[in-house]
């Protein structure tokens, strides 16, 4: 089996698991690091392993634009490209097709799109999704899917959803990379009686792991919560579970309560970059006036490269003066936060207090502030 689970809670559906790939093992509940553009933002390879990441995600939409797949195979896959020896997981393109590109027209052999960049008419659908990331070579690849917008009515739903289950069938008989595993989309919106349809025939369709997509669109943390909640019991016990785009680390707390696995999440990145550093109490906007002679570290305690080495004052100075080295330092310090936050998770399932630890965070971080 590529999938184990190590213990459980045995007050909630959490679960410490051995996810088995091609390219390590990863041990889960994981976070895993956004890498959209064969980079992980302003991340080197050895950053990443040093700092403990065991998988990162990767992108077929954005890597079959720039640099295009005739380069990524002479380039012998996306591993040896980006020089990443780890697990990726690729998601598909479905997600990115609808948020970015200007959509053409929807069949159901796939999506008629214009690239974001140049424009240039492309189509991609289950066939193709699956064709790049094969030649990609991912370790786990994600079916085609619908990314059904919020809101939409109970029947656009349905036959979103309806496309995505049909897409499925068809992404789990395309050939894959060796030792590739394939996950499937649960979509549905936030109706229950679809998103019920929607794991039972994944499930049916026996894939290697289940994701919830379709979720963290812009609907109010409340129905995220209602979905996991509805699909929570009905997902395969012994497959790994996905959390698609997820999420903040009171939202990773409540995925892992409700059996996920696996997240992803620009947040960490993305939020570093603008100069918001994850602590315990929230989050801190170093670049403020009231940093400018802090010279104690982001997070006292924290055992990241950047908290070990420099103060709030130095990185403030290097924020407000656009220098690199400042989006790195918050970069590595937000992705060790989130990576050491999951890590935190497994051992507290492993020692049997997993309990009040996810109590602690969910008071830690009430919804209002992430
Ligand atoms: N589908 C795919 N990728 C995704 C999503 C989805 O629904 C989401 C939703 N949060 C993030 N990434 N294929
Ligand atoms: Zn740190």
């Amino acid at each position: 089996m590529a999938f184990c689970i190590k213990c459980r809670d045995p007050h909630s559906r959490a679960r410490r698991g051995e996810l088995t790939t091609a390219h390590g093992t990863v041990q889960t509940p994981v976070f895993m690091p956004v890498g959209t553009q064969a980079t992980v933002k302003a991340m080197a390879p050895n950053e990443l392993r040093d700092m403990g990441a065991e998988i990162i995600l990767g992108n077929t939409y954005h890597l079959n634009l720039r640099p295009g797949m005739d380069i990524m195979r002479a380039a012998g896959g996306l591993h040896r490209f980006m020089a990443w020896e780890r697990a990726i997981l690729t998601d598909s393109g479905g997600f990115q097709v609808f948020s970015l590109s200007k959509l053409g027209k929807k069949t159901t052999e796939g999506v008629h799109f214009q690239s974001h960049i140049d424009g240039t008419r492309l189509f991609m659908g289950p066939v193709e999704s699956m064709a790049i990331q094969r030649d990609l070579g991912s370790d786990i690849a994600m079916v085609f899917d619908d990314c059904t917008a919020w809101p939409a009515t109970w029947d656009e739903a349905q036959r979103s959803l309806d496309l995505t289950l049909r897409w499925a069938a068809i992404c789990r008989e395309q050939p894959r990379a060796p030792g590739q595993q394939v996950f499937g989309i649960v979509q549905g919106s936030v109706f229950p009686d679809l998103r019920e349809k929607a794991v039972k025939a994944l499930c049916e369709l026996d894939f290697d792991g289940i994701a919830l997509g379709g979720v963290s669109v812009g609907e109010p943390e409340a129905e995220m919560v209602k979905v996991l909640h509805t699909c929570a019991p009905l997902l395969p016990e012994d497959k790994p579970h996905y959390l698609m785009g997820v999420g903040t680390p009171r939202q990773l707390i409540i995925g892992v309560m409700n059996g996920i696995d696996m997240f992803d999440c620009v947040l960490p990145t993305r939020m570093g970059r603008n100069g918001s550093a994850y602590v315990p109490t929230g989050t801190l906007p170093i670049k403020a006036a009231v940093y400018k002679e802090d010279f104690t570290p982001i997070q006292d305690g924290c055992g990241c490269y950047a908290c070990r080495h420099f103060t709030r004052a130095y990185i403030r100075h290097l924020l407000n003066t656009n220098e690199i080295l400042g989006a790195r330092l918050m970069t590595t310090h937000n992705l060790f936060f989130f990576l050491d936050l999951m890590r935190q998770a497994r051992e507290h399932l492993e020692k049997g207090d997993f309990q009040p630890f996810a109590e602690e965070i969910l008071r830690l971080y009430p919804e209002a502030m992430g």
